[in-house]
């Protein structure tokens, strides 16, 4: 059996103001064409398919095209609930869509919808376990008395239901933080993490029991511990901690059980997003923002964390670093008529220790809504918020970007 597995195309994405509909389109068609072209036997989507409950309508109609381009071309689709989507959102139609092939599992069931295929060496099973946080997990396997413990009992019931026979082949596709014992997986800035402390750690061994485990929730392609469970990645680049990475769906043949082979395939997207550095008269010459390839802005002057990164086109999604010391006259402005897509910009001398060296530090705009309302909080009030204060104001945020607004 052959198949793509990908995962967070977080359809309907806004990144810093701009759409990633273009983007998202590029690499939805890019994926259809690579299951045509290789005869793939499916498509798994590893979760958050959208990324928020309410989707743009755009959104779901470039989803709904793709799912019409894959059953047309008898290509079934079997894709999760991540913790962006809706459940029961993505769980519509199930029934019928099922018969054409289009298996979207939203909500969590006590037996998990388990998908057949076959092949010269016998049957493949695909098992769907959609995201849910612990209560969720607890309401439906456990026995709903004692307190809904962690990520990793849920996990863990949830596959005890599954029917894994030895000898045959399984595959596993779910949507979870997952590290191997001590090991931990790399993040990105554009994952939003469910608990906070390391509450969401689910452990591979869980997983034990699966020829493939394909993993949505961390949006950087990468192998977790030694075992067969990879995260593909998101297909496009979602925050600027990911302009060094290549975007890639993964490629991957089940033969007779233990030959397993894989690939990945790199997306090519229409706008890279890639951080550029240094004065402000240096970015905005000529001979800096046409050079094409493999070039490094002027000595003294190099693009931090991405030494040598080619440059290849001024309309990319940009996050320009100033290093200028001296006060600038509204500085985006006279680099959007160089960099029209100039999506941020930091003032280096802004920049406290703290942080120091990501991108992802401590400038105003790039603050998380808490650490805004604690600064709010104590700027009004001359005292900090205390943690029952905080626990109410996450609980907000949390609501209110599930449900979009
Ligand atoms: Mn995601």
């Amino acid at each position: 059996m052959k198949f793509i597995h990908t995962g967070d195309l977080h359809i309907g994405k806004i990144v810093n103001g701009f759409s990633m509909l273009e983007e998202q389109k590029r690499a939805l068609d890019a994926i259809f064409t690579l299951a045509e072209e290789t005869c793939a036997d499916a498509v798994l989507i590893a979760g958050d398919i959208y990324d928020r409950a309410i989707p743009p309508k755009e959104g779901v109609s470039l989803f709904d095209g793709f799912l019409g381009r894959c059953t047309e071309a008898g290509i079934p689709v079997l894709g999760i609930a991540g913790n962006h989507d809706s459940p029961e959102r993505i769980s519509f139609a199930e029934v019928p869509l099922k018969r054409q092939g289009i298996y979207l599992e939203g909500v969590l069931k006590g037996s998990p919808t388990a998908v057949c295929f076959s092949d010269e060496w016998g049957t493949v099973t695909v098992h769907l376990l959609p995201f849910a946080g612990p209560a969720g997990m607890k309401a439906v396997f456990g026995d709903g008395e004692s307190d809904a413990e962690g990520f990793s009992e849920g996990v863990q019931n949830a596959v005890k239901r599954m029917q894994v026979s030895d000898g045959e082949r399984h595959i596993l596709v779910t949507h979870h933080f997952v590290g191997d014992g001590e090991w931990q997986p790399e993040v990105c800035d554009s994952e939003s993490r469910t608990a906070v402390g390391g509450a969401d750690l689910v452990d591979a061994s869980l997983f034990d029991a699966f020829d493939y485990t394909a993993l949505g929730h961390l949006h950087r392609a990468q192998k977790v511990g030694e075992r067969p469970i990879y995260y593909s990645g998101s297909p496009v680049k979602y925050s600027f901690s990911e302009a060094n990475q290549r975007k890639s769906v993964y490629l991957v043949e089940l033969r007779e059980k233990g030959n397993l082979t894989m690939e990945r395939r790199f997306l090519t997207p229409i706008h890279d997003m890639r951080i550029i550095r240094g004065p402000m008269m240096e970015l905005m010459k000529p001979e800096v923002y046409t050079l094409p390839h493999e070039v490094r802005l002027p000595a003294g002057h190099e693009l931090r964390d991405a030494p040598g990164y080619t440059l290849p086109h001024r309309e990319d999604y940009i996050c320009a670093v100033l290093t200028d010391e001296e006060e600038l006259l509204d500085p985006a402005e006279s680099l959007r008529a160089v960099y029209p897509n100039l999506m941020q910009l930091v003032l280096e001398k802004n920049l406290t220790g703290e942080g120091e060296g990501t991108f992802s530090g401590r400038t105003r705009e790039r603050k998380s809504p808490e650490e805004l309302f604690a600064e709010f909080f104590r700027e009004v009030t001359g005292r900090e918020a205390d943690e029952a204060r905080l626990c109410a104001m996450r609980e907000a945020i949390e609501w209110a970007e599930k449900e979009g607004l």
